[in-house]
């Protein structure tokens, strides 16, 4: 049986109701189409390989769609979407992919202008024909305009890291059915910036057009700008936009490397090389001398690139210009922390406030993800939109949790996400806060209000273990509060709070930069998931990857600590801090 992801099978189901539409086919048979194919991108097992009965269970789901489906598995398509793809012409799903039109007008374009591409779109606009068509008129023909105005418009939103990610992780093994060899990712996904602007991979395979022309009539391939004998250009179904070189394998090193970029680490590269008598291209490390560009000193892989550069092996996190190179040269550069170092996690959520998955399920994961140890965590109760949990319920919850953690063999213990207030004061009192675990202090409401001083005046009480998502930021939706994050990590060191790098794809808070500056300030740091369900455990995954953009190594972060050494650390950091903060009181009182 074929493997299909969810995402594809999705993809041809979508494209069927596109088709239909196009059609003027039955709306109820439309949306039957489009509902089918939101469902089973949700699903959490492939669907592919359910048996029948339990497919039609599925709400949504009739006969008729699974019968497609167990088509879909056998032969990667089904015959009612090859009928439709025969009908319809191919040009027309593309138009679908422009702002401002639809089936209705794509259909309009096609039947009076003979429009059946954007190229044709483009050029019908430009003459000004289409403002003739009805329910068009000036207005449209100028948006559409201007959304054909250049190869990758609609495009310019910046898509998160994950959500990229996931997208370039399901395309892979499609370009290996293909006939791709060593498909790769480069660009600003290998590099875990926050957001990515297209996906750029890499592969080596037939440079004739072949596997071009096969990549670009994937299903999850919505349009095609540019497509030659050696690379593609297309917008994914996502609406993010995907480039795939197919290079020489001889030359496989230095294309990946020239396409990871970035483009300053780029240009440091080349200078270096330059300075060797050597030039670098994408096509490998070659002399001066050597004109014709024949024999490569290096070029097979990153690895030997960079060595007959005389560099270490620079990790992608690391290649923004930001002295990578220097260190690299030096045999300085940090041993990066890894997926392998991470035990825990610290912040996340479940049933009993506002997580998806119970306490059960949410440990059963953290195993299930090689995990040796977690904290559980859950809001405390004062937060208006998560019902969350006074002492009473945590205790009781506690109790449980040891229980599970003895039965499930992973070794837990329960973290609480703690109100800070207007005035910088945790929610639960000095008596029952100390009993709690872990406490991860985070301030939510009125997030404009005084965050710096708030988060000062919370690292006083000596329970602030740990400082949840410092900014508040939500990447396209919420600026981060103004910090002075010197002031606060100088108070952070002295009362050896840690401070998170949240890993909820949007927040990434701290980021790199502060990260960075919280290390060299003497402060923990903490990776957190915030899952708010046992599948975004795997965040952990997002926060790993600002701590390496920000240089961290396995020693900078509380995760790579044995449980032992993590529940040591709360003690004595909290005797500390309480020290601390009486000898201040006692200072005080003295003066005043
Ligand atoms: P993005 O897509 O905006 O998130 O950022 P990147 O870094 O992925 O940039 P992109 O997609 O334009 O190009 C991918 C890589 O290809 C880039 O990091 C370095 C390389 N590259 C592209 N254009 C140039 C160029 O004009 N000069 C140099 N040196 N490298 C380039
Ligand atoms: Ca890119
Ligand atoms: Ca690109």
């Amino acid at each position: 049986m074929q493997k299909l992801s969810n995402s594809s099978v999705a993809a041809l189901l979508s494209e069927m109701a596109s088709l239909l539409e196009l059609e003027g086919g039955d709306y109820f048979r439309v949306r039957a189409y489009q509902k089918a194919a939101q469902i089973i991108a949700g699903l959490p097992e492939e669907a592919v390989s359910l048996p029948q009965v339990r497919l039609t269970g599925i709400r949504g789901i009739g006969k008729g769609i699974a019968s497609h489906l167990a088509r879909i598995a056998v032969s990667g398509t089904f015959p009612e979407l090859e009928e439709m793809r025969r009908k319809v012409p191919r040009g027309l799903l593309e138009l679908l992919g422009v702002e401002g039109i639809g089936p209705r007008r794509a259909r309009l374009l096609y039947d009076r202008l003979g429009v059946d591409s954007v190229a044709k779109l483009k050029e019908k606009a430009l003459a000004g024909e289409l403002r003739e068509l009805e329910g068009f008129g000036p207005k449209v023909e100028e948006n559409i305009k201007a959304s054909v105005a250049s190869p990758s418009a609609g495009t310019t939103e910046r898509t998160l890291w994950w959500e990229a990610l996931r997208l370039a992780e399901a395309l892979l093994p499609r370009v290996a059915e293909l006939g791709g060899e060593k498909p790769a990712y480069a660009g600003s996904l290998r590099r875990g910036r926050e957001t990515v602007g297209d996906i750029d991979m890499v592969c080596c395979g037939r440079m004739d057009g072949t596997l071009i022309a096969k990549f670009s009539r994937l299903p999850e391939v919505l349009r095609v700008l540019a497509a030659g004998e050696t690379r593609a250009s297309v917008v994914l179904r996502s609406g993010l936009q995907c480039d795939l070189r197919v290079v020489p394998e001889a030359s496989y090193g230095a294309a990946l490397s020239y396409f990871t970029g970035s483009k300053e680490h780029n240009v440091r590269l080349r200078e270096r090389a330059l300075k060797r008598g050597l030039t670098l291209s994408e096509y490998g490390l070659f002399r001066l001398k050597d004109k014709g560009r024949k024999r490569p000193v290096a070029s097979r892989t990153e690895e030997d690139v960079y060595r007959a550069l005389g560099l270490d092996y620079i990790p992608p996190e690391l290649r923004e210009a930001g002295g990578e190179i220097e260190l690299a040269a030096r045999g300085a550069l940090p041993r990066l922390v890894e997926m392998g170092d991470i035990k825990g996690d610290f912040h996340n959520h479940t049933s009993l406030s506002d997580g998806a998955d119970s306490m059960r399920d949410m440990l059963a994961a953290a195993g299930g993800l090689g995990l040796e140890w977690t904290f559980l965590g859950d809001h405390s109760s004062s937060l208006g939109v998560a019902r969350g949990l006074d002492f009473k319920a945590y205790e009781k919850s506690r109790g449980e949790l040891v229980a599970l953690s003895a039965e499930l063999g992973v070794a837990a213990a329960r973290s609480i996400e703690m109100e800070v207030d207007r005035n910088g004061a945790l929610e639960f009192p000095a008596e029952e806060i100390g009993r709690v675990d872990l406490v991860v202090a985070a301030v939510h409401s009125a997030l404009k209000r005084e965050p710096q001083r708030r988060l000062l005046e919370a690292m006083k009480n000596p329970c602030s273990d740990i400082i949840a998502h410092a900014s508040g930021r939500q990447l396209g939706r919420r600026d981060p509060a103004p910090l002075d994050y010197d002031e606060l990590f100088a108070a952070a060191a002295a009362s050896g709070t840690a401070f998170e790098i949240n890993g909820q794809p949007e927040r990434q808070d701290l980021s790199d930069v502060a990260a960075r500056r919280a290390r060299d300030a003497g402060v923990k740091i903490a990776l957190t998931t915030d899952a708010h369900s046992a599948a975004q455990l795997a965040y952990l995954r997002q926060s790993l990857t600002v701590a390496r953009r920000a240089g961290l190594t396995r020693k900078d972060v509380l995760n790579s600590l044995s449980f032992g050494e993590i529940r040591e650390w709360v003690r004595s950091r909290r005797a500390k801090a309480g020290r601390l903060a009486s000898a201040k009181g006692r200072d005080l009182k003295s003066r005043g």
